[in-house]
Formats: C-alpha cells, sequence, structure tokens
C-alpha cells in the first residue's frame, strides 16, 4: 500500500531550538533566552542565542528540505518576536521574518504546519507569572488572533501548543524549564487548566472570524501500559493515562475533565480555580478541534509505587532513571529488560505506538491524527566524513510502519513529521543530542550536510512508504 495522496510527509523544528537571533530585529526576551544563561541549567550551559542560524539561513534550509522532497514543515512563531513585550505594540520585523519563511516554504510547494507556542514564553510575561496568571491567556489570545490575520492567507494549519504537560510539568514540578520552580503541584495543574482554555479562546477566534483551513492542539503522547498483568499494576496503568493522558487529551477532545482525575485532585484540594465561563468554552468549542497533533517517542511502562517516594513525573525525570516514582506516589515508571531503549533511556517501541493510537481511538473516536513528533535523538556516527545515522533510519521506519498499519486499520492519521528536520539545540542536551536528516557542523561556520537519513526519507516520501 501506498500512503493516501493527502497524507503529509514532514518534519519539525521549533522557534528557540533554531533559529538564533535572540536579540535581532527588535524580538524581545523570551523565557528561555533567560533561563539557559542560569549556570549548571542546561548541558555545558548551552543556549539557542544563536542555535542553528535559521533565522538567517532559512532559505539554504528550505532549499534542503525541498530537496529532500518534504511536503510540509512545521516550525513555531517566536511570540517575543512578534510581540516583544508579550502584548502591546507587533514588531513589524517579526512579522516579516515569518511572511519571508512562509513565502520560502510556498515557494518550494511546502506546506507550512505553524506552532503557535513551543515554549518560548515572552519574559516580561513570565515575570508576571507567566501561564499561572490568567493574563497571559488573554495575551496568547490576542497573539495568535495578531498570527491569523498576518498569516492566514497562507497558512492553512495551526497548532495552538506544543506539549503542555512538559512545559507545565518541568516549569512548576521538577523546575528543569522555566521558571524553574520545584513541587508546585497546584500550580501545575492550574496552568494546565489555563493553557486549555487559551487553546480553546484560541480556536473559536480563529472560526469565528472565518478563518480556512485546520486549527488544533499538539500533546505528548506517552500511553501507559502495565508491567504486568497484577490487578494493583493495571490499577497504576489506569492511573497513569488518567493523569497523563486523560487529563490533557478530554478537556481538548470532550470538552471535560476526566471525573476520576477530578476526584481525585478535589480530595487532595489541587483542583485549579476554573470559571464557569471557562469551562463553557472548553465544552462549546471541543468539536471545533480540526485534529490532534501527537508527539510520540516512546511508551511508559508502569507499576505500582511501593516506596514512600512522590517525586514530579513528566519525561525528563521519569525515563532517564528506572524506577522513578510518578509526581502523587501512586505509580512508577520503570526499565525492563526485555525492552528496547535510545542512548538516553527512552524505550523505542512502535508497538506500543499502534496499541496507543488504539486506546485514542478507543476514547475518542474518529478525530483526525498528525504525528507531529516522532524521531530518535543519537549520537550520530562519522565515517569518512559522512553520517551515517542508520539508528534514526531503523527508528523512523518502525514508527512509520506502525503509521501505514494504524491508516491500514482505520484509524485516521492525516501526516507524519519526524523530529527534527535538522540538527537542533536539544532544550537541555545541547547539540549532542542529535534528531535531524540534515547535520550541522558546529566547528564548521554550522555548515549543512545531508546525512544517510536524508537520502532515504527522500526515497520514501518519493514512493509515498510503498515499501514498508
Ligand atoms: C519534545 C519537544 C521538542 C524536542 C523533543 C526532543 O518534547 O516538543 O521540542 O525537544 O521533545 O526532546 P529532547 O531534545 O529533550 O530529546
Amino acid at each position: 500500500m501506498k500512503m493516501p495522496k493527502d497524507f503529509l510527509f514532514g518534519a519539525a523544528s521549533a522557534s528557540y531550538q533554531v533559529e538564533g537571533a535572540w536579540n535581532e530585529d527588535g524580538k524581545g526576551l523570551s523565557n528561555w533566552d533567560v533561563f539557559s544563561k542560569i549556570p549548571g541549567k542546561t548541558f555545558e550551559n548551552t543556549n539557542g542565542d544563536v542555535a542553528v542560524d535559521h533565522y538567517h539561513r532559512y532559505k539554504e534550509d528550505i532549499a534542503l528540505m525541498a530537496e529532500m522532497g518534504l511536503e510540509s514543515y512545521r516550525f513555531s512563531i517566536s511570540w517575543p518576536r512578534i510581540f516583544p513585550n508579550g502584548t502591546g505594540e507587533v514588531n513589524e520585523k517579526g512579522l516579516e521574518f515569518y511572511n519571508n519563511l512562509i513565502d520560502e516554504c510556498l515557494k518550494h510547494d511546502i506546506v507550512p504546519f505553524v506552532t503557535l507556542y513551543h515554549w518560548d514564553l515572552p519574559q516580561a510575561l513570565e515575570e508576571k507569572g507567566g501561564w499561572k496568571n490568567k493574563e497571559t491567556v488573554d495575551a496568547f489570545v490576542r497573539f495568535a488572533d495578531t498570527c491569523f490575520q498576518s498569516f492566514g492567507d497562507r497558512v492553512n494549519h495551526w497548532i495552538t501548543f506544543n506539549e503542555a504537560v512538559i512545559f507545565c510539568s518541568l516549569g512548576y514540578l521538577t523546575g528543569a524549564h522555566p521558571p524553574g520552580i520545584e513541587g508546585d503541584v497546584k500550580g501545575y495543574f492550574q496552568t494546565t487548566h489555563n493553557v486549555f482554555v487559551a487553546h480553546a479562546r484560541a480556536v473559536e477566534l480563529f472560526k469565528q472570524n472565518g478563518h480556512t483551513g485546520e486549527i488544533g492542539i499538539t500533546h505528548v503522547f506517552n500511553p501507559a501500559f502495565s508491567i504486568d498483568d497484577a490487578e494493583e499494576n493495571k490499577f497504576a496503568e489506569m492511573h497513569a493515562n488518567a493523569y497523563a493522558t486523560h487529563w490533557f487529551y478530554d478537556p481538548i477532545l470532550k470538552g471535560e475533565y476526566p471525573e476520576y482525575v477530578v476526584n481525585g485532585l478535589s480530595e487532595q484540594g489541587l483542583l485549579p480555580e476554573m470559571t464557569e465561563e471557562e469551562l463553557d468554552v472548553l465544552k462549546r468549542t471541543a468539536p471545533m478541534n480540526d485534529f490532534i497533533g501527537l508527539n510520540y517517542y516512546s511508551p511508559q511502562r508502569v507499576m505500582k509505587n511501593d516506596s514512600a517516594l512522590v517525586m514530579a513525573g513528566g519525561r525528563e525525570n521519569s525515563t532517564g532513571r528506572p524506577g522513578n516514582p510518578s509526581f502523587d506516589g501512586v505509580y512508577k515508571t520503570v526499565k525492563m529488560d526485555d525492552k528496547v531503549y535510545t542512548k538516553w533511556d527512552w524505550e523505542i517501541s512502535p508497538e506500543a505506538f499502534l496499541a496507543g493510537m488504539h486506546m485514542l481511538k478507543d476514547r475518542y473516536g474518529d478525530v483526525k491524527i498528525y504525528i507531529t513528533e516522532n524521531g530518535l535523538g543519537d549520537v550520530d556516527p562519522i565515517v569518512d566524513g559522512e553520517i551515517m545515522d542508520t539508528p534514526r533510519i531503523e527508528y523512523i521506519e518502525g514508527h512509520l510502519r506502525a503509521v501505514k498499519h494504524a491508516v491500514q486499520q482505520g484509524i485516521n492519521v492525516a501526516g507524519y513529521y519526524a523530529w527534527s528536520v535538522i540538527d537542533l539545540l536539544s532544550w537541555l542536551n545541547g547539540y549532542k543530542k542529535q534528531y535531524g536528516f540534515i547535520y550541522v557542523d558546529h566547528n564548521n561556520g554550522l555548515a549543512r550536510k545531508k546525512k544517510q537519513s536524508f537520502h532515504w526519507y527522500k526515497e520514501i516520501i518519493a514512493t509515498r512508504a510503498e515499501d514498508l
């Protein structure tokens, strides 16, 4: 089988991870510009000041994407480039950059898939309480509106937020991302709610203003599976899926929160502050979501937590080390002897990917799905000057095959975006952890070079994955 004609083969990036030009052309500070400069926060204190200089080299990069036959490019818009202070005056130079980027994509017949928020919050808003402050929600809606009006004539695919679970949990539970707060469980749930409301209001505005095209949200897809059939571990699985998946997907796709989590949070006094109006906007916008974006890298294997430990959750903390407890101490994620892991200890499982998509279909029906990220973080071997990233090819091949099976089994997957199109800054792992089809030589003026996977993906796209 060939993948359907309108299925989009793409690859992704995010503004802070590729652009650089952190203080050029009127851009304001983002929370990451500030956070990454606090000593010890990132691997070898790397930051995105220059990143891979996509801001200046986007033409060269898009030409390479075109050469690969890429059908769609998912990138994000840096909010502080458009509104240096988060709100107030628009920075025309910021709009100009994204106008150019979009036009360059279209020139090469590459469909731009735009993420509005991929974590680089204007620092001015972070200082006023960030996502805990509901004024950030209003500011986001204004930013979204500006993007719809400025780019909506050419952009037909919009993602409001990337991975709320990560920026909220790493921001407020583990402190690994800005604003670097640890253990604020109530704050964590409040920020997730505020983000869902911001999403819903942006979706409503998009539809009310008659913009054409599709709008949705991208979530981490980290389905939990019990390590065995023991009742207590099955319970851990149910609990993990409720808190890590249903809490995030239900308000978007069903327009209401999962009862199990609401009850649990109420008992502990952790339920976010929510108004009737907010609950209402979630309810009425649920049917307006055109798709859900899934970022899938690995599943979680869970079991009952038998220690007294309670620790912050989230993938950064839970897959790297065996036996990490969840934030509420009910379950823990474990590494299993019979599973395969990356160098960063993320499990590789196309089977769990497919099983997880079926779990979603069972709960949410035929909602359209885009795989908005999937890929292998690795240290690529260089042999005689060639970047031989065979493990990446194998990883993507396995997962694309799972997508193909999903489509054959009636799951509505409309596109696949590998993470990432080019080697870029890994938030906490610097430039060491590579994901791209295109290599960037940091010892040679950031020169670009095609990897083995570049040629492989080109062939996959050209044949519409017929041979997978
Ligand atoms: C996702 C993010 C991406 C990217 C990816 C890989 O959570 O949306 O921006 O960073 O994970 O993560 P890492 O760089 O930590 O390996």
